[in-house]
């Protein structure tokens, strides 16, 4: 089996990228040693402390960041970083040509009763005319993206990794290599399972409410057939199902909180996520426009996510169309 250096070698993937993603992955399997032992090194439960987006962070969540954000600022390819625990980006390498986004523990609420978490990353070019590092060298649309992907701390380690060319799965080994175990892989264009947290439901926008209530409909309503529903509360592991068998997951936004456009973060999970999904051969938007094209306009910039199954999506949209 092609280990990854090996296949990104073969794919004529650059040297320094290819540096850049062998670090992260060594940050990643120091996160996910952490996490087999848990509660043996007393590092499960909170943090007692509130990140920059207002939530309690868990001890994994500070410890992840530190492991990535450690490993990222020891990198002479690395200008800067940008992390759902920092409140500003952080400053590494002056002459560094990439910055890193990243979620370091996505899903954490799930850590304590031990459901799969994810590391999510996303890599962009420095600007060019860049001086040292700043918020605003970050806010560059998804489309520009060099590279993303998410580390799955699951029963198994898996990599899911785009550099623009595909999309590729690799299994960590128990030698600490990455092996590549799925090739081009592709989201089937329909499916019959849905993702969103149905608690939400009175909170939703009329469009999701109609298209939602028709699934629920299944054979004898508009979409004549049955639909399946999954919700694991960690995003990496519904578009991992979502990339293995298909799918359609919601995240839109909702009335709690009207002044923000949704729950999920634009740099670190809805560019990241999108452009695995669209590599895929699936579609991500915010329900107004592909995500991958929104010009952001902070760091921790928040968005509303319809991602998955091509023709799924389409049907999503075709109702938000009705309503305007
Ligand atoms: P809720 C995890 O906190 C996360 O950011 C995503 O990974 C996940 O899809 C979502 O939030 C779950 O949100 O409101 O259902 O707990």
């Amino acid at each position: 089996m092609l280990r990854l250096t090996q296949f990104l070698k073969q794919k004529e993937t650059s040297n320094d990228l290819i540096e850049l993603i062998n670090l992260l992955m060594s940050a990643c399997k120091e996160v996910d040693s952490k996490l087999q032992n848990g509660d043996l090194e007393g590092i499960l439960g909170s943090a007692e402390l509130e990140n920059v987006q207002g939530e309690v962070q868990k001890k994994l969540d500070v410890i992840a960041n530190d492991i990535v954000k450690l490993t990222l600022q020891q990198s002479k390819l690395v200008r800067g970083m940008a992390s759902e625990e920092e409140d500003h980006s952080v400053a590494a390498n002056p002459e560094g040509k990439y910055l890193v986004t990243f979620d370091p523990l996505d899903g954490s609420s799930n850590i304590d009763v031990n459901v799969s978490v994810g590391t999510i990353f996303s890599i962009l070019r420095a600007p060019e005319d860049l001086v040292g590092c700043n918020d605003e060298a970050f806010l560059q649309a998804g489309n520009t993206q060099v590279a993303a992907g998410y580390v799955l701390y699951g029963p198994s380690c898996l990599l899911v990794l785009t550099t623009g060319e595909g999309v590729n799965i690799f299994t960590l080994g128990h030698n600490g290599e990455f092996y590549l175990t799925r090739e081009n892989v592709r989201i089937p264009d329909t499916t019959q399972e849905f993702a969103i947290n149905m608690s939400n439901q009175r909170f939703w926008e009329q469009p999701i409410r109609d298209y939602v209530d028709d699934l629920l409909l299944g054979e004898e309503g508009p979409r004549g057939k049955r639909y399946n529903m999954r919700w694991v509360a960690s995003m990496v592991a519904e578009v991992h199902r979502i990339l293995t068998r298909g799918g359609v997951f919601m995240y839109p936004w909702d009335s709690r909180e009207p002044h923000k456009p949704g729950k999920l973060r634009l740099m670190y999970e809805g560019n990241p996520m999108s452009m695995l999904v669209e590599q895929a051969g699936g579609r991500s938007t915010n329900t107004k426009i592909e995500i991958m094209n929104v010009d952001p306009e902070s760091i921790h910039e928040r968005t509303a996510v319809i991602l998955g199954s091509r023709e799924e999506v389409d049907t999503v949209m075709d109702y938000h169309q009705k309503a305007r």
